[in-house]
């Protein structure tokens, strides 16, 4: 799609979910807003003022409702905007829309089109425009929280700072190397790169927020994984504190995927319980085993269930950990001892090695507490590296930024050379805020978005 070409249209949309309501919000903007004005509602209401007024569809009165203008360049696009706050029914909305679009050179618009148009005209960045969707797509309170911050440029401006940072430093020394007569102050080489480590540990903490930020929006995927019977679909259900996996003393009991999140401090966890893994001829076991698989691969931390008559000896706990290694593939592993009740077991937790052990009754529900928090250490320190992190914009760009301000000091000496890293880092960080950008990534990220937004 070519983006910039098809920003002249006037573009309409409605803005609220489909369906029956009482209110319905249909959005218009783009040079063309004035006419539709006239058309719908007969006149061009006072800017920025709720007109409550006839709306009409070719000349008949349909509805009546609250229409605001938002003159360019005060609006959310940038451009003339027009707001028509029906009552929410799909045949009054529907028409006014068909009207509206049926008028000549205004078309529907595409989703996230109002948002991409105010990332255009410089309402906002690219940071804050990613940060809407994010709060509408909110799960907790404290990721809209997050977000409304994101939206107010507490982020952006960190990344404008780091910006300005680079373009005084490049500037400084680019008149330095050019103008050598001018006896400018030569930087020292302390300076220089004090100046890039203090850089460095900017960047760092930008991508601790931002991990911190994945794990409020994507919340944590804990798999809990073993053999049958051991105990899983009872500790499930024990965590998300109610029956909803059948539990039996068949072994094989579970067959499909069951998930389940909860809001633990903040923070979402998504929980899954799984078929039992291990060897068998069953049809429909098989299959299950094979959706087991296929959940853990896409784990940020499993729950490896184990019966508590398993000693804490290393090699028995090695002997475990290998019957499972070549599925579980270096995603972090907490063994769970279960039954402890039958085994006569401390309710307990203990770090062996690399391994975290805790040792619980799921059927007494003992030791769910010690899995809470063990849990909770684990995702509020960020110590993790979470599989899904690199796929994140932000975090792949700033690991780009970290790598050439490390390149840039290492060469320090050389000026050309850090030059050159500089111009990397900056390119690198004018793509967060979209200060630099090509279409397929506009494309990319407001296709997410909804229609109308
Ligand atoms: N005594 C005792 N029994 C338990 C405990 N946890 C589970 N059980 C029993 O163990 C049996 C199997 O429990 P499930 O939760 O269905 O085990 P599962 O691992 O989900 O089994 P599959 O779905 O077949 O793989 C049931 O009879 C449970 O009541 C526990 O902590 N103590
Ligand atoms: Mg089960």
């Amino acid at each position: 799609m070519n983006i910039i070409n098809q920003n002249e249209d006037t573009i309409a949309a409605i803005a609220t979910t489909p369906g029956y309501s009482s209110i319905g919000i249909i959005r218009i903007s783009g040079t063309l807003t004035h006419n539709i004005a006239k058309k719908i509602l007969g006149l061009i209401p006072k800017n920025r003022r709720a007109s409550y007024l006839p709306f009409k569809y070719k000349n008949e009165i349909i509805d009546y409702g609250i229409a605001i203008l938002f003159n360019n360049p005060n609006s959310f696009t940038g451009e003339d905007m027009l707001e028509l706050h029906c009552h929410g029914g799909p045949i009054i909305l529907n028409s006014l829309l068909k009207y509206i679009i049926s008028l000549p050179d205004i078309r529907m618009a595409n989703p996230g089109e109002f948002s991409m148009r105010a990332f255009l005209n410089k309402k906002i960045d690219l940071v804050q425009a990613e940060s809407i969707i994010n709060l509408i797509n909110s799960n907790s309170l404290e990721f809209s929280k997050e977000s409304i911050n994101t939206f107010n440029g507490k982020f952006s401006c960190k990344i404008k700072n780091l910006i300005n940072t680079v373009n005084n430093l490049y500037s400084y020394m680019e008149a330095v190397i050019n103008f050598p007569d001018d006896q400018l102050e030569q930087l020292s080489s302390n300076h220089i790169v004090s100046k890039l480590d203090s850089m460095i540990n900017i960047t760092n903490k930008l991508n601790e927020q931002v991990k911190n930020n994945i794990i409020l929006r994507d919340g944590i995927k804990i798999v809990i994984v073993g053999k049958p019977n051991v105990g899983k679909s009872s500790l499930f259900n024990a965590l998300i504190g109610y029956n909803n996996a059948i539990v039996t003393s068949f072994p094989g009991t579970t067959r499909d995927v069951l998930r389940h999140c909860i809001n633990l401090d903040g923070v979402i966890i998504n929980f899954s319980d799984t078929a039992g893994i291990h060897n068998t001829n069953n049809f429909i076991e098989k299959m299950g085993i094979k959706h087991s698989l296929k959940e853990i691969k896409t784990a940020n931390h499993i729950l490896l269930v184990v019966d508590s008559n398993i000693t804490y000896k290393i090699e028995e706990l090695n002997y475990v950990y290998n019957i499972f290694t070549k599925i579980i593939n270096n995603i972090p592993v907490t063994i769970i001892r279960n039954k402890a009740d039958i085994n006569n077991k401390n309710i307990s937790i203990d770090k062996l090695e690399k391994y975290h052990v805790i040792t619980i009754s799921a059927k007494l529900k003992k030791g769910l507490n010690l899995i809470f928090d063990h849990i909770k250490n684990l995702y509020t320190k960020n110590n993790y590296k979470f599989n899904t992190m690199n796929k994140h914009r932000y975090f792949s760009v700033l690991k780009n930024v970290i790598l050439h301000l490390k390149r840039g000091k290492e060469n320090h000496l050389y000026y050309d050379i850090l030059l050159e890293e500089l111009k990397y880092v900056k390119y690198h960080l004018d793509s967060i805020i979209g200060n630099v950008y090509d279409d397929d990534l506009l494309d990319e990220i407001f296709s997410k978005f909804c229609i109308g937004k």
